[in-house]
């Protein structure tokens, strides 16, 4: 079996600079050996450094939507070099970088998969603004709305056509969402599995509740987008927009576990680790645990 790896050094979603080292700082930690090392053959999607060069000299905001044009044309980037991987049969590893790169990953794994794909968004997040619900106009907060057909996508996103089912999606770890999504969420019965309902059912339970819910029969592929900042700020200090009361390591570790043992997994995203903020212990310390989930949602902890 084949691992397809897309490193996408982007922080063009969100203000705060170093997301884009995120992919390189988990290279750097070794974590290509790591999936080689369980069996796997590798594969590298390519251009790691072409984001930079993509970027627009002028890129003003779009209504509320800041770089707008770059977030665009990085995330139709990362869509064909998923859909590429996908498309041989790899398992696609998207490592981040923000996560308005979702977006891409989205749009290229359902294109080879279609609506058949489930999603299990790991996040503090809902990542569900619109481009017209958004306050902060950063674009890492909206990729959901786009794929899922909430908003129309305009120029320059009108490439993202509705491609992931309401009901094939589902929230764990969501403990800092906005009123506007909240609202979205309600009116398009989306499953979330709050901290609130982690602290009440256990992860265990909720892990089963979420796959329930869009894959009852463990039979459909699974796309996993896992932000860092589900966990716990003490277990994942270096990222954009901590919050505390987070999943702890082995809550983390679980769903990732779990979702390995569904045999189901086509596509994962980790994303959201920034090595500039924080000390250097902090970086090691996020960089570490971002390798070591993708490697339990990859089967490392399977007997
Ligand atoms: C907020 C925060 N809902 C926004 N979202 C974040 O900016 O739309 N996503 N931090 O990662
Ligand atoms: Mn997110
Ligand atoms: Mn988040
Ligand atoms: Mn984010």
């Amino acid at each position: 079996k084949t691992v397809g790896i897309t490193c996408v050094p982007f922080s063009g979603g969100q203000p705060k600079g170093g997301v884009d080292d995120g992919p390189v700082e988990m290279m750097r930690f070794g974590v290509l050996d790591q999936i080689q090392d369980m069996g796997y053959n590798i594969e590298l999607s390519d251009g790691m450094d072409k984001y930079q060069t993509m970027k627009p000299a002028d890129d003003p905001p779009i209504g509320k939507m800041k770089n707008p044009r770059y977030v665009s044309m990085a995330a139709r980037r990362v869509a064909e070099q998923v859909r590429a991987q996908c498309e041989k049969g790899n398992i696609a590893v998207t490592l981040g970088g923000d996560h308005s790169i979702g977006m891409g990953t989205l749009v290229g794994s359902s294109s080879v998969y279609g609506d058949d794909l489930c999603v299990i968004w790991v996040d503090a997040h809902a990542d569900i603004n619109t481009p017209d619900t958004t306050e902060s106009g950063n674009l890492h907060g909206c990729p959901l709305s786009f794929v899922l057909g909430i908003c129309d996508a305009e120029s320059p996103f009108d490439w993202i056509k509705p491609c992931i089912r309401k009901d094939r999606l589902v929230y764990i770890g969501l403990r800092d969402v906005d009123a506007t999504e909240k609202a979205i969420l309600r009116k398009h019965n989306i499953k979330a599995f709050s901290m609130h309902d982690v602290d009440r059912h256990g992860i265990g339970k909720v892990v089963e509740m979420a796959l329930d819910h869009v894959n009852k029969d463990r039979t459909l592929p699974v796309h996993m987008s896992f932000d860092v900042d589900a966990l716990d700020p003490s277990v994942a200090p270096a990222t954009g927009t901590p919050v505390r009361g987070g999943l702890t390591f082995r809550e983390g570790h679980y769903i990732c576990e779990a979702v390995a043992e569904t045999g189901c997994l086509v596509s994962l995203d980790l994303v959201e680790v920034n090595p500039a903020l924080g000390d250097p212990e902090s970086l090691r310390q996020t960089v570490a645990v971002g390798c070591s989930l993708v490697r339990c949602s990859l089967g490392e902890s399977l007997l």
